[in-house]
């Protein structure tokens, strides 16, 4: 049994590993335990004690805990005093993201981007990813650092602004192209007011588009902030660049599943269904008054593949066989997770694994999920693998059976975004 010396913040509900953290005063120390295989410092106690896979040796950890004086061993400190605890907070993220990525493999996807080498050792990785997690992060990407930095900064532009200026792009005012803002506690992702805002996005379609003017749903032109004049042209030339991504990543899931490089392209995604969301997340610390303090509720995504950027704040977990994991920021990765679909057309080989975010920083959390999906009116089929269906409709957070939707891929999404937004439900069905 491996020992480790942590510390706990009353106040915050995190748990900080000693040597990658500098506490500060108010911090208590505990002592954790490692049972089975050690897994992530920085979860919330909550998550920690629901995996079981650590136990607490000393008791009585409530919000009284008196603050503990400064630790008597120099050799795992250095000067508290001298450095900013937010800095520090997110270097001790990113060394806690690369000691926990074993969960959640990280895979170089250069050689699908360029398509020069051979890919299939990469598709293999996928593969493995896609029936043990689901869920893997991808490296060697090429979307340009200094677009997403770019992105980033105007998004915390935008949500710094009050109430009033963001509804200027409300929800309400994007009508069937559900694009917009919508402010905290609006969205239901599992029947809850989730502790997030956030602005929706897709393919910048214009009203003389032959499906905007057949009044296709979730089609049409964004809304964009119009005193933020340079969030236009970043967010558009982000899709752009997530979209090649996504073309490249569902050529290698083809591969994966020993079909043509273009198979998912030929029959879903030459036109894919393109979403993005900006999503930022309070501190709970700061909306006591919230019953959950959950970002967004245990789901799993409604399409073929989602890529997600997230600041460093952390905050993501995933819901392994093994329990609730982290997947935390590793520095220019996106985390990519598959939906309900290819979960649906691979019999349930490939899983689309539940998540959830908890946002436990002292400060706001960003994240840049982008769904890249089968066309609207493609049908969506079992792709035929000599596999016996694997339906874990009994293990849904929904217990809905994907293998039992019939269907476009347009009747499954409007089945589910009119239940999230259950005020704006008349708007696109
Ligand atoms: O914000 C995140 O990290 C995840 C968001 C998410 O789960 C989703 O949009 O489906």
């Amino acid at each position: 049994m491996l020992e480790i010396e942590c510390y706990y913040s009353p106040n915050d509900l995190n748990i900080w590993e000693c040597e990658f953290n500098i506490p500060p005063r108010e911090m208590a120390p505990i002592i954790l335990v490692q049972k089975g295989s050690w897994s992530h410092c920085g979860f919330c106690l909550e998550t920690v004690l629901a995996e079981q896979s650590i136990s607490l040796l000393r008791e009585g950890l409530q919000e009284s805990v008196p603050p503990a004086p400064a630790p008597a061993s120099p050799r795992r400190w250095r000067s508290a005093q001298s450095l900013d605890f937010t800095r520090n907070r997110s270097l001790a993220m990113t060394k806690t993201a690369q000691e926990s990525h074993s969960h959640i493999p990280i895979i170089n996807i250069s050689t699908l981007i360029s398509g020069t080498e051979d890919r299939q050792d990469v598709a293999a990785s996928i593969g493995r990813a896609c029936r043990d997690y689901g869920f893997f992060y991808i490296v060697g990407h090429g979307v340009d650092e200094h677009l997403q930095r770019r992105l980033e900064e105007v998004s915390q532009r935008f949500f710094a602004q009050d109430l009033e200026t963001k509804l200027q792009i409300g929800m309400s005012r994007g009508g069937r192209a559900w694009r917009g803002y919508f402010p905290v506690g609006a969205e239901l992702t599992s029947g809850k007011p989730d502790l997030k805002e956030g602005v929706y996005f897709g393919a910048e379609l214009t009203d003389d588009h032959p499906l905007v003017r057949a009044g296709t749903p979730l089609h049409g032109p964004n809304l964009f902030p119009s005193n933020i004049p340079e969030f236009r042209e970043i967010v558009l030339d982000y899709m752009v660049a997530m979209t090649k991504v996504g073309h490249c990543l569902v050529a290698g899931i083809s591969l994966s599943l020993g079909l043509e490089e273009s198979y998912f392209a030929d029959r879903y995604t030459l036109d894919p269904l393109i979403l993005f969301r900006i999503f930022n997340y309070p501190s709970p610390s700061l909306n006591p008054e919230t019953e959950s303090n959950l970002g967004v509720g245990e789901h799993t995504d409604y399409g073929l593949l989602t890529i997600l950027r997230q600041d460093m704040s952390g905050g993501l977990q995933v819901k392994t066989k093994s329990g609730w994991v982290a997947a935390p920021p590793i520095p220019n990765s996106f985390v990519c997770n598959i939906g309900d679909m290819l979960d649906r057309m691979t019999g349930g080989h490939y899983l689309s694994t539940p998540h959830r975010v908890r946002n436990l920083a002292r400060h706001n959390r960003l994240s840049f999920p982008f769904f890249f999906d089968p066309n609207f009116n493609a049908e969506v089929r079992p792709i035929e693998i000599n596999e016996k269906v694997n339906d874990n409709k009994e293990e849904r957070w929904d217990r809905a059976s994907v293998h039992e939707f019939r269907g476009t891929y347009g009747d499954y999404l409007l089945s589910k975004v009119s239940k999230v937004f259950p005020e704006l439900r008349g708007n696109v069905l």
